[in-house]
């Protein structure tokens, strides 16, 4: 067995075959030194989706990962699709992958025509079945050891073990109620300013409040699809989620092209 003398930075394996070549090359190849990017909702913005990859100067050995709500309302919800799918990124699910899931079950079932608007009806008509298979594989949360973390689409309920936690919640909660409960209304109390840790979660789902830094949460959603930003949290291997105060040095960010929706009300 060659020994490797001087292990580089970042270079902890130690099977044979890493040791005999152990180079900072190979560090990369083994996938040790990569970065991830989480993305806040994209709803079909592909070209700041495209923009902001870039700016993040991603490559692709580094882990792309997004908070759902990848499709609808924007202009190019398959391309986005397209590209997770190209980009081997991991996407939670957000509420409109399931309300899509929901009504092509129903409807495929024989239930009863769900009335939509006519660019949500043709969003359903037009995804491929790569991408129907891509939206059904995307879990409620997913946990990120790597840097302590945790992403979920819409927020948590504090006080509740993520894995007992209503799917439902984790897709559409805004606020807790004096109750103790739930809700997707953006109420007196943000669910993030009352979640104490200790894993530090990162959300979206929130463009009215915008990005969120807290001590134990970090909310990405800017409001690209109507004509804001496009944000993401830039770590780099092994990083945990810095402090508020020094967060903001990790977040990347572009501007939407335009104004692709006008939300209601
Ligand atoms: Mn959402």
């Amino acid at each position: 067995m060659r020994h490797c003398r001087k292990l580089p930075d970042g270079c902890r394996g130690d099977s044979e075959g890493l040791m005999a070549q152990c180079s900072s090359r190979v560090s990369l190849d083994f996938g040790l030194m990569k970065r991830t990017l989480i993305v806040g909702d994209v709803h079909g913005c592909r070209e700041e989706l495209e923009a902001l990859l870039e700016v993040a100067s991603l490559d692709d050995t580094d882990d792309l990962v997004f908070v759902g709500d990848l499709v609808a309302r924007g202009p190019d919800s398959l391309g986005v699709i397209d590209l997770a799918i190209r980009r081997q990124a991991r996407a939670v699910i957000g509420n409109h992958e399931r309300r899509l899931l929901e009504i092509r079950d129903s409807e495929s079932q024989g239930g009863e025509r769900v009335s939509l608007s006519a660019g949500y009806r043709q969003l359903l008509e037009e995804l491929k079945p790569e991408h129907w298979t891509y939206i059904r594989a995307m879990p409620i949360y997913l946990e990120l050891p790597q840097h302590h973390a945790l992403v979920v689409h819409a927020g948590l309920l504090p006080g509740v073990p993520i894995e007992r936690q209503d799917p439902w919640v984790l897709t559409h909660i805004r606020s807790v109620e004096s109750s103790g409960e739930a809700s997707s209304r953006l109420g007196r109390e943000s669910w993030a300013t009352r979640y104490m840790g200790p894993t530090h979660v990162v959300f979206g789902h929130s463009a009215q409040v915008g990005i969120q830094l807290l001590d134990h949460a970090t909310g990405l959603d800017s409001g690209c699809v109507y004509g804001k930003r496009l944000t993401g949290l830039l770590l780099e291997a092994e990083q945990p989620i810095a402090a508020v105060a020094e967060r903001g040095r990790s977040l990347v960010s572009v501007a939407a092209r335009r104004v692709h929706h006008v939300p209601r009300g």
